[in-house]
């Protein structure tokens, strides 16, 4: 793991015990029981919905003899278990909000290995989510090679020296092969490609359906056919920042893997039942399942 980016300054004096970081937006601190519990870590499952990561969490500790269910205490702004080594977190909606997260949950990582960087490297990461498919009939799980913003441009924010900070948003091959491995009978489509995430679901996905409609009938088609051109097979609305931020702190193991809702290529709107919504819900979580099973 090249670790260049980890913020050393202030997360070496948490783990001297000079400092106590405040995980403010999971509410618990490096002082907390609760955190010296997580020891044992070695995934973190992140995915948009609070009730989805708490039936993740369910059906992991059942597969491990009914491991305890750590739960986090404050649940307003992300709901998080820990059970039998994986931690179980959503991080809402948008880059803004995961961003958020995922920042704390790394802290957290980093803090709970001791900064040991063969034990923080030892950690999986993934996101497990839904998506708009480009050119994939719904239902096709995802997993992506590469994050990059609509524009195609990967993930980027401003330095603080009057430029932008420009992030790599590749997701490392060997990991979405081996997931394409693990799922080989999954009875499922699956796919591999680039994905797009967006700063909105509706602007920026290109949509026609929002309350705000910048784009023609002509511009929508021609971006989605843009994006087809080179590689994109879905969009979302996080995947850019994660491997980014990820690949900031030097993580050889981490994936995205998202189900896709509808074939964006025939429209925009979300039409399927909630009963399609829940089996296309759980696919991915399967997949990333088959996966997991293989490395811990
Ligand atoms: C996929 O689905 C959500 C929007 O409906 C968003 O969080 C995403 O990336
Ligand atoms: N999530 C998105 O961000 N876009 C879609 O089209 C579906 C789910």
């Amino acid at each position: 793991m090249d670790h260049a980016g980890i913020n050393h300054e202030f997360l070496d004096g948490v783990i001297a015990g000079t400092e106590v970081d405040a995980y403010y937006h999971l509410g618990v601190t490096s002082a907390d029981e609760l955190v010296q519990g997580l020891r044992g870590l070695r995934a973190v499952i992140l995915g948009g919905s609070g009730p989805r990561m708490d039936d993740f969490a369910r059906l992991w500790s059942a597969e491990h003899d009914d491991a305890p269910i750590v739960a986090f205490p404050k649940e307003e702004r992300f709901v998080i278990r820990y059970t039998a080594g994986v931690l179980f977190a959503s991080h809402g909606m948008g880059m803004p909000s995961a961003s958020i997260a995922l920042q704390e949950l790394m802290r957290l990582a980093y803090f709970v290995t001791d900064g040991d960087p063969d034990a923080l490297d030892r950690i999986f990461w993934a996101r497990v989510g839904t998506s708009g498919g480009v050119g994939l009939p719904a239902g096709t799980v995802v997993v992506s090679t590469e994050g990059v913003m609509a524009d195609l441009e990967p993930y980027r924010l401003l330095d603080g020296a009057g430029g932008y900070h420009w992030f790599d948003g590749h997701f490392p091959l060997e990991v979405v092969d081996a997931i394409l491995a693990a799922n080989s009978a999954c009875g499922f489509p699956m796919a591999s490609g680039r994905t797009v995430a967006a700063n909105d679901f509706f602007v920026e996905q290109f949509r026609l359906d929002g309350a705000i409609r910048l784009a023609t009938v002509d511009d929508k088609m021609s971006w989605l056919h843009r994006i087809h051109a080179a590689g994109v097979r879905n969009i979302e609305m996080e995947g850019a920042m994660l491997a980014a931020y990820l690949n900031t702190w030097g993580f050889s193991r981490f994936a995205m893997v998202c189900t896709t809702l509808l074939d964006r290529l025939d429209g925009d709107q979300v039409t399927s039942t909630p009963e399609q919504l829940h089996e296309y819900g759980e696919r991915a979580g399967r997949a990333i399942f088959a996966y997991l099973r293989t490395i811990l």
